[in-house]
C-alpha cells in the first residue's frame, strides 16, 4: 500500500482496514483524506487477496465532518467549478466488495454520511451520530437529508437533520441506523471478526448480494426483484455455486478461495 498522510492502512488476513487519521482535528474530513481514502478503496476493490474492508477512526471520532477550517472561506467556484471539499466522496459507492463502517465516538456531519455510505455500520458504545451542518449554516452535502430517512424514517431524520441533536449508539441501534453495538475495547476485534467471516464467503456472490441490496433503493420492487432473479440464475454459472451446492451435498466445509 501506499504510505498515507491521513489514513493508516492495515491487512488482517483477507480484511484490509482503512483508519481516518487525523488526530489532531477528530479526523475531519478533508480533500487530501477524501483523495487518499478513494485511492486506498480502489486498490483494495481490486485486490484479489481482499474479501471485506472495514473503514475506521479513533476511539474518540469515526469523524467529526468535514474540515470546517478548510472550508470556511470557500467561495461558490471553489467548491462547484473545482469541486473543493466534494471530491471523491462518492468514491465508497462505487467499491463492490463488502465496507463495514466501524464507529467509535463522533460521527457528525459529514463523518455520519460516510458511516451511511458504508453496507452496515458497526457501533461502539461510546457513538455518537449527528448531523450538526445547520448550527454551522450549510445543510448536508453528502447525501444525509436523502439516506438517513431511507436508514431511519422520516420522523427521526427531521428531527436530527433539523435540532442537530446527536443520537448514542443505543439509539442509533433502535432506530436502525446501525447494525450491532459492541463495547468500544472490543470493537475493532469484533469488526475484524465479522470481516473474516464474510471474506470466507464467495466474494462473487457477496458483491452480488451488495448490487441486489442496493438496487432496492434505486428501482421499483418488480424490478427490483427481476433483477435478483437474474443474479440468483447467473449464479449457477459460477464455480462458487457449485463448489457451495456440492460441498453442502459432501457434508464438508465450502472451500471459496478465489471465488
Ligand atoms: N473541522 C475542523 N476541525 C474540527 C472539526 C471539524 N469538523 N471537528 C473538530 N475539529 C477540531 C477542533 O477545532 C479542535 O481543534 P483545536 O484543538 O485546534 O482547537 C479539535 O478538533 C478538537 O475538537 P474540540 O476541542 O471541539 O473537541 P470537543 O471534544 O470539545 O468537541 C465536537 C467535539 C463536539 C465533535 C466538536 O469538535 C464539534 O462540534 N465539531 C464540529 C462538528 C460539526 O459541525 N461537523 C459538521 C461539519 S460540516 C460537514 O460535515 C458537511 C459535510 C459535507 C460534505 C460534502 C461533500 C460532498
Amino acid at each position: 500500500q501506499a504510505p498515507y498522510a491521513d489514513l493508516i492502512v492495515e491487512v488482517h488476513g483477507k480484511t484490509a482496514l482503512i483508519r481516518l487519521n487525523r488526530p489532531k482535528a477528530l479526523n475531519a474530513l478533508n480533500d487530501n483524506m477524501m483523495d487518499e481514502l478513494g485511492d486506498a478503496l480502489r486498490s483494495f476493490d481490486a485486490d484479489p487477496a481482499i474479501g471485506c474492508i472495514v473503514l475506521t477512526g479513533s476511539e474518540k471520532a469515526f469523524a467529526a465532518g468535514a474540515d470546517i477550517a478548510a472550508m470556511v472561506d470557500y467561495t461558490y467556484a471553489d467548491t462547484y467549478r473545482d469541486n473543493y471539499i466534494s471530491r471523491n466522496w462518492e468514491h465508497i459507492l462505487k467499491v463492490r466488495k463488502p465496507v463495514i463502517g466501524a464507529v467509535a465516538g463522533f460521527a457528525l456531519g459529514g463523518g455520519c454520511e460516510l458511516a451511511m455510505m458504508c453496507d452496515f455500520i458497526v457501533a461502539a458504545d461510546t457513538a455518537k451520530f449527528g448531523q450538526p451542518e445547520i448550527k454551522i449554516g450549510v445543510p448536508p452535502g453528502a447525501g444525509a437529508t436523502q439516506r438517513l430517512p431511507r436508514a431511519i424514517g422520516k420522523a427521526k431524520a427531521m428531527d436530527m437533520l433539523l435540532t442537530a441533536r446527536t443520537i448514542d449508539a443505543a439509539e442509533a441501534e433502535r432506530i436502525g441506523l446501525v447494525s450491532r453495538v459492541v463495547p468500544a475495547e472490543k470493537l475493532i476485534e469484533e469488526v475484524l471478526a465479522i470481516a473474516a467471516q464474510i471474506a470466507t464467503m464467495p466474494t462473487s456472490v457477496a458483491m452480488m448480494v451488495k448490487d441486489a441490496v442496493n438496487r432496492a433503493f434505486e428501482t421499483p420492487l418488480t424490478d427490483g426483484v427481476a433483477y435478483e432473479r437474474r443474479l440468483f440464475q447467473a449464479a449457477f454459472g459460477t464455480p462458487a455455486q457449485k463448489e457451495g451446492m456440492q460441498a453442502f451435498l459432501a457434508k464438508r466445509p465450502a472451500n471459496f478461495d478465489g471465488l
